[in-house]
């Protein structure tokens, strides 16, 4: 079988960075097209910075990366360095990346990529707030069938949020795009923070990564201390939760994971509640399921990819 194409877009953050690296430690089985950036963790100068440091301790400055949305469709940006510090990649000592931005927008290269390949083979990896996306299918609705699936990082049913009481941030920091995204009709994979607050970066867990003693095993050992800081204070959990790279150990791992596809609507109105991802979890209503909502993971398991992973690169 031939390596899944996949585009993944990305806020990095130090776990968006630790997706990347697990993507290009993947080869065989993940064909990375090209990264796009958007505003989230951080504002998208430093996100669009990160995912090139990010290559670049991989030495895969040969991936595409681009910059895209710089705010979300109708709100004013939010950002999070609470978690992730002031450059959001917080930890390793970092560098000015040498390689270039890739010309054109973000929006545009999803729009052309997913005309240019055949219908139904290429995966939208989301990491961040869904602005690009959204805007990519507000632009071209036609590449919506073209789409073979969408697998995100966003959203809570039982963990319900972290940037407010009810919502989760991806979703939270542009909530109309995420509804644009759950109405569009594309297959979606969602992991919540159901599943990605069972994803524990615990010092043994950490320690075993630094352990490989390479470039890219010091790099996220690193920026895992960092990130790990916020989390155990907050919830005084073992290590921090690695949300993004879910996403990618599904692509190459999915029996690690279990679900339900549901029906899941954005709270897009309410003060109180918006950028809540409103997920029919117990089937008490009569609408239609449009994502597989991921609820468990083995952690282990997880770990032992990712870090088998990691030693490749
Ligand atoms: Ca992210």
């Amino acid at each position: 079988m031939s390596a899944r194409k996949i585009i993944i877009d990305t806020d990095p953050g130090q776990d968006d960075a630790v997706a990347i690296l697990l993507a290009l430690a993947s080869p065989e089985d993940l064909d990375l097209l090209g990264i796009t950036c958007v505003a989230g963790n951080v504002p998208l100068p430093l996100t669009s910075k990160n995912a090139r440091i990010t290559c670049e301790a991989a030495s895969r400055t040969d991936v595409p990366v681009y910059a895209g949305s710089k705010a979300p469709l109708a709100r004013p940006l939010i950002t999070a360095e609470h978690v992730h510090g002031q450059t959001g990649l917080d930890g390793p000592k970092l560098w000015e990346p040498q390689m270039p931005l890739a010309e054109g927008h973000g929006v545009d290269f999803i729009i052309a990529t997913l005309r240019a390949q055949e219908p139904g083979t290429v995966t939208l990896c989301t990491l961040g707030p869904l602005t690009n996306i959204a805007a990519a299918f507000n632009t071209a609705p036609d590449i919506i069938e073209r789409v073979q699936e969408i697998v995100m990082m966003g959203g809570a049913y039982f963990e319900v949020g972290n940037i407010t009481p009810a919502a989760e941030f991806n979703i939270y920091a542009d909530p109309e795009a995420a509804e644009i995204v759950f109405r569009s009709g594309a297959p979606i994979t969602v992991m919540p923070l159901d599943v990605t607050h069972k994803v524990l970066a615990t010092k043994p867990r950490v320690e075993a990564i630094r352990a490989l003693n390479t470039r890219v095993g010091r790099f996220t050992a690193e920026m895992l201390d960092f990130f790990e800081r916020f989390d155990m204070e907050k919830y005084g959990s073992e290590g921090g939760p690695l949300h993004d790279p879910c996403v990618i150990a599904w692509l190459l791992k999915p029996e690690l994971f279990s679900g339900r596809h549901v029906n899941v609507e954005i709270e897009t109105s309410s003060s109180l509640t918006v950028g809540m991802t409103v997920a029919d979890w117990w089937g008490v209503t009569d609408r239609t399921p449009n994502a597989l909502f991921i609820g468990d993971a083995d952690a282990d398991g997880f770990f032992t990819l990712l870090t088998e992973r990691l030693a490749r690169l």
